[in-house]
């Protein structure tokens, strides 16, 4: 694929972030639940180091909410997800794939329970509502089920705690990671929670009230500048060596989350219902025969676009490459692959063509840092 161009239109959302962003400088988007993502203000490796050391204010409106309300909805979000949720609680995140009757992903959203009767979906790049409403049709439940107009910001890196103190205040300091609650900022409640699509630390603020939105937005910039503030967006490189899987990239509809490492968000052994219990009961039983695990490869660049093939002494192909990027810290290519049974063990080595010339990888474990 050669680089190009996204002609605009209406199918391609823009945020109420856009215009600022562009002219901060945003120099690449990908698309995102329909709506526009940045994904590069600039070097990708810039970024990266300003990421681990200072603080930057991401665009990420394309992580929609799927809006849940009403007296089954508790029932029809779990029916959704293979983790139990019966004892979570008002006020926090979980992280929970979503399946389908044959236990393939459909997404991996972030859900906030707000209370028994109303919960955001925060979701990866698929329809999650259309599944939604299909389920909710199709089992009569009493639940109204929309994208509300929630546009997230986040800020991220090691000095956003330092920032958001100064606008919030110390109580901010003090929240739980995923955890979530109101802060007020010109004339607006604001969600907030201790969370983000980094392991840099950090919260992410679902803006409901456009105009105060906004407002903060630009407060985040003149108050961060003794903090080296700068825009910024999810980061290809942190974003691999902190093992944050990307809905489309490294899983997809035909990946179950056993073979995705995600067995820790996965309970079978409660009296829960759920969609593609039972497949999952089997495949636990029979056992999974490929796997997501970290590669490293002896390469110093490399641009996935559609999964590049891993391939063994006897050229046969025992897995396929689904995201890499060069690593400043590794100084070689780290990766995300799906590799088949004996062939996933940590340290088995592999061979990749990049750009038409082979190299050497090994496979680790994920996260890599
Ligand atoms: N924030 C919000 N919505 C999102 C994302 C987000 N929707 C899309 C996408 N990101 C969903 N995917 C993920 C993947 C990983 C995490 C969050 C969303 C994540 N994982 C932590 C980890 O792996 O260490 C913690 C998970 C846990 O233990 O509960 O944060 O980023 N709003």
């Amino acid at each position: 694929m050669k680089n190009f161009l996204i002609a605009k239109s209406r199918r391609i959302r823009s945020t109420p972030y856009t215009s600022r962003i562009e002219k901060q400088g945003v120099t690449a988007y990908t698309s995102y639940n329909h709506m526009l993502l940045p994904a590069s203000f600039g070097s990708l490796e810039d970024s990266y180091h300003h990421l681990k050391q200072h603080v930057q204010v991401w665009d990420v409106a394309g992580e929609r909410q799927v809006e849940i309300t009403g007296k089954d909805s508790a029932k029809l979000v779990q029916l959704m997800t293979c983790r139990d949720l019966s004892k979570s609680k008002d006020g926090r995140c979980y992280y929970c794939p979503i399946i389908d009757d044959q236990a393939g992903l459909i997404n991996d959203p972030v859900i906030l329970r707000h209370n028994e009767e109303k919960w955001w979906i925060s979701i990866a790049d698929s329809d999650v509502i259309l599944f939604a409403k299909g389920l909710a049709i199709g089992n009569k439940f009493e639940v109204k089920i929309i994208e509300p107009n929630v546009d997230i910001m986040a800020v991220q890196g090691p000095k956003s705690f330092k920032l958001m103190e100064k606008i919030f205040g110390k109580k901010i300091t003090e929240m739980k990671f995923f955890g979530f609650d109101y802060f007020e900022f010109a004339g607006a409640k604001h969600l907030i929670a201790r969370s983000g699509w980094s392991k840099q630390g950090g919260y992410e603020i679902y803006v409901e009230d456009t105009k105060s939105g906004l407002t903060l937005y630009d407060k985040l910039f003149e108050l961060g500048k003794e903090f080296d503030v700068k825009p910024g967006c999810p980061n290809l490189i942190e974003r691999i060596e902190s093992a944050l899987l990307s809905y489309g990239n490294d899983m997809n509809n035909n990946d179950n989350p056993l073979e995705c490492g995600l067995d820790k968000y996965v309970n079978l052994d409660t009296d829960i219902n759920f969609l593609g219990k039972e497949k999952l009961k089997e495949v636990r039983k029979k056992g999974i025969t490929r796997k997501l695990m970290g590669v490293i490869v002896d390469a110093k660049e490399i641009n996935v676009s559609k999964s590049i093939d891993l391939i063994n002494d006897k050229n046969s192909k025992i897995g396929e490459l689904r995201s890499g990027a060069y690593s400043p810290h590794f100084k070689k290519v780290i990766g995300i692959a799906m590799l088949d049974k004996h062939h996933w063990e940590v340290s088995q080595t592999f061979k990749i063509s990049i750009n038409d010339s082979t190299f050497e990888g090994k496979v680790c474990d994920l996260p890599f840092i």
